[in-house]
């Protein structure tokens, strides 16, 4: 936090929204109106349901990355033929055990097998104990969104690497208006804002810092040139800030940039997927082309 805190451009890793109460907010955040990636992404799996399940076929191993609170897993789970087992991946521990022990106990013939990690980082697969036909990746939310482009390319090659012979099921959020994008993350309750900031409140609260929060903006609007939403926290004056005993000065419209959230064409898609040693071999969306889900094989 502080190195990106003292570079020229202050920037923070957008990793560090999820703890407990980022990751609540951010739940709150998907059942706003005006946050449409969820809802969509839903209903696009429901109406394809059926497609889905014939492509995974039975015994699929499902793993999940970044897997939270594991309630859109739960889905594909209701629709599957005997998946031979399941792994959340997440890095919040206690909250993965938690998720993982509810689904053992809402699927009693389902193999539950968490791993406690980055999902950016190497990390070993557990096997489960019955036969598994092919390895299906999940990556749901556009939450490749997030990543800038060669750390996007990087991460799905690891997934390709990790499901040889298999598949990857992946939202995808598609460029849009701009407003549709602006009104999502400026949204009327001031979640996004609470969500932008609880990255100051988690410096107060585990750092030692001072920040106030009311000395900072919310600002997050679409950058065209490079497809995507980006988010900052902006200075409203000129006004220096403690973490422990380092001194940070701010000056009045001085912005810290929070996170990215690339957008993407259908095409750009694919060309990344293709870069990566995927093939798209479904592609899904809605009536308004809001949202993508995509089926991507490992070539
Ligand atoms: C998790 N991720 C896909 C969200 C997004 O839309 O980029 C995070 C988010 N940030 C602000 N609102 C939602």
């Amino acid at each position: 936090m502080l190195q990106g805190l003292q570079d020229a451009r202050k920037e923070l890793p957008s990793k560090y929204f999820y703890d407990e109460v980022g990751s609540q907010l951010f739940e709150q955040i998907c059942e706003l109106d005006e946050y449409y990636p969820t809802r969509t992404e839903l209903s696009i799996m429901q109406v394809k349901m059926p497609e889905i399940v014939s492509l995974l076929g039975p015994q699929c191993l499902l793993i999940e990355y970044g897997s939270g609170s594991s309630t859109k897993i739960r889905m594909l789970l209701d629709a599957l033929r005997d998946p031979a087992g399941y792994v959340p991946i997440d890095i919040a521990k206690d909250q993965l055990l938690r998720s993982a022990a509810a689904l053992a106990t809402a699927y009693p013939l389902l193999e539950v097998l968490p791993v406690c990690a980055d999902y950016t980082s190497d990390f070993a697969l557990p096997s489960p104990t019955k036969p598994v036909s092919q390895r299906i990746a999940y990556f749901p939310g556009s939450t490749i969104g997030n990543f800038d482009r060669e750390p996007a390319k990087r991460f799905l090659q690891q997934i390709a690497r990790s499901c040889q012979g298999g598949g990857l099921l992946i939202g995808v959020d598609l460029k849009k208006d701009f407003n549709i994008l602006h009104r999502a993350y400026n949204d009327s309750q001031g979640l996004t804002a609470q969500f932008n900031k609880h990255l100051l409140a988690r410096m107060n609260q585990e750092l030692d810092a001072n920040f106030q929060l009311n000395q900072f903006g919310h600002y997050a609007f679409y950058n065209p040139g490079q497809s995507r939403i980006e988010m900052h926290l902006v200075s409203l004056k000129n006004q220096t800030v403690r973490i422990g005993d380092i001194e940070i000065a701010f000056k009045l419209g001085e912005s810290i940039w929070t996170e990215s959230s690339y957008k993407y064409t259908v095409e750009e898609f694919a060309h990344l997927a293709a870069t990566a040693g995927f093939t798209v071999d479904r592609m899904w969306t809605d009536p308004r082309e809001l949202f993508s889900v995509q089926y991507l094989k490992v070539v």
